[in-house]
């Protein structure tokens, strides 16, 4: 949208034309915006004209432009800069198209009936000098606060959906939070149960230091589980001291004790803990759990056990004792699937070892 200054001259005010002016302005569709009369000062003329200064109509322009009222005015509109100077026509009105307000109104110079801004930068100034105001009031057409409106509501409905999209989203999330909230619950309680069942029951072995053997079988239980689904292999190392009674016949039952913690030491030392679970099974029988193994890995592990045991001394107040170990070997999934029948045939091997000797490490060829 452009504006424009237009004045209508003493001339067309003298001779009843600012009606007429006006109207053709309006009638074309243009907006006026401003309007005032007023008697142009000699400075303000020259101001006006200074673009003229030195030309041979310069003293006749000014006197004839400040000899009587003008009505000044600024016209809005699409390019009404360059419509309105259209609607104006030829600066000397005998050149001036018939139909325009010079062609149709005028006959002198420079009593040419009205003056209109040449360029939206002439008009910017222009408007500028006969109404210093204009450009800093805060103005409002009526196109523009509907154009205003129309966007205002255009972002109203985007917004609207917006909000209607997060409020779903958050239902959703609210869904999700309370089903995971019982899922948490569900879990505690399932934790809550377990703890209950284990009861009062030792994890660790007073003696050895090692898991104790309730809490070897419910973890193994476990275990074995997991290892069924997701195809983890795994071995069980029976451990059983050879003759302990009677390698340790001299010594008191705490010494005794002493002993076997230090058979528990010596476990946990040759395995991965804690990858691996060392447990005390009975009187001086010890069960481990190796996970992630192969079969041949497993049986280097049991070597190892009677290896080290063989190998060392253990003593007790000043007493050395030396003591060796038969073992033996089961693997899951290559000697046995079934948890019960890998426990059964873990114990079957040991005591097969045990008839056939000292130190034997017993596996499924
Ligand atoms: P316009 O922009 O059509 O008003 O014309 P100009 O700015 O070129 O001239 C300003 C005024 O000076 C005209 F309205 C009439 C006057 N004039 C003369 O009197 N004689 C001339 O030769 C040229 C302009």
């Amino acid at each position: 949208m452009q504006s424009t200054l237009v004045l209508i001259k003493p001339d067309g005010v003298k001779r009843n034309l600012i009606g007429e002016v006006i109207s053709r302005f309006e009638k074309k569709g243009l907006k006026i915006t401003a309007m005032k009369m007023l008697k142009m000062s000699k400075e303000l003329a020259e101001e006006h004209y200074a673009e003229h200064v030195g030309k041979s109509f310069y003293g006749e322009l000014i006197s004839y432009i400040t000899s009587g009222p003008v009505v000044a005015m600024v016209i809005e509109g699409r390019e009404a800069v360059g419509v309105v100077r259209k609607l104006v026509g030829a600066t000397d009105p005998v050149d001036a198209a018939p139909g325009t307000i010079r062609g149709d109104l005028s006959m002198d110079e420079p009593a040419n009936t009205i003056h209109a801004s040449d360029s939206v930068e002439t008009a910017k100034r222009e408007i500028k000098r006969f109404f210093p105001g204009y450009w800093n009031k805060k103005r409002v057409s009526i196109e523009s606060l509907q154009r205003k409106i129309e966007k205002l509501e255009k972002e109203n409905g985007l917004l609207k959906k917006r909000t209607e999209w997060y409020e779903s989203q958050s239902q959703q999330m609210e869904g999700l939070i309370e089903q995971y909230n019982q899922l948490v619950k569900k879990e505690f309680d399932n934790i809550e149960n377990v703890i209950e069942k284990m009861g009062t029951r030792e994890v660790i072995d007073p003696i050895t230091r090692v898991y104790s053997r309730d809490h070897m079988l419910n973890y193994i239980n476990f275990f074995h589980s997991k290892a069924f689904q997701e195809d983890i292999q795994y071995s069980f190392i029976f451990v059983d001291v050879d003759d302990f009674e009677k390698a340790t016949s001299g010594l008191s039952r705490e010494q005794s004790d002493v002993i076997l913690r230090e058979m528990g030491k010596l476990l946990k030392e040759t395995v991965r803990v804690p990858l691996d679970t060392v447990s005390r099974l009975g009187a001086n029988e010890f069960l481990i759990l190796l996970t992630e193994i192969p079969k041949k890995d497993a049986i280097s592990v049991a070597k190892r056990i009677n290896k080290t045991c063989a190998a060392k001394e253990f003593t007790v107040d000043g007493k050395t004792v030396q003591l060796t170990c038969t073992t033996s070997v089961i693997h899951f999934p290559e000697d046995e699937t079934e948890l019960s029948k890998l426990l059964e045939n873990g114990e079957k091997l040991l005591e097969m070892g045990k008839k056939d000797g000292k130190n034997k490490v017993m596996f499924i060829k």
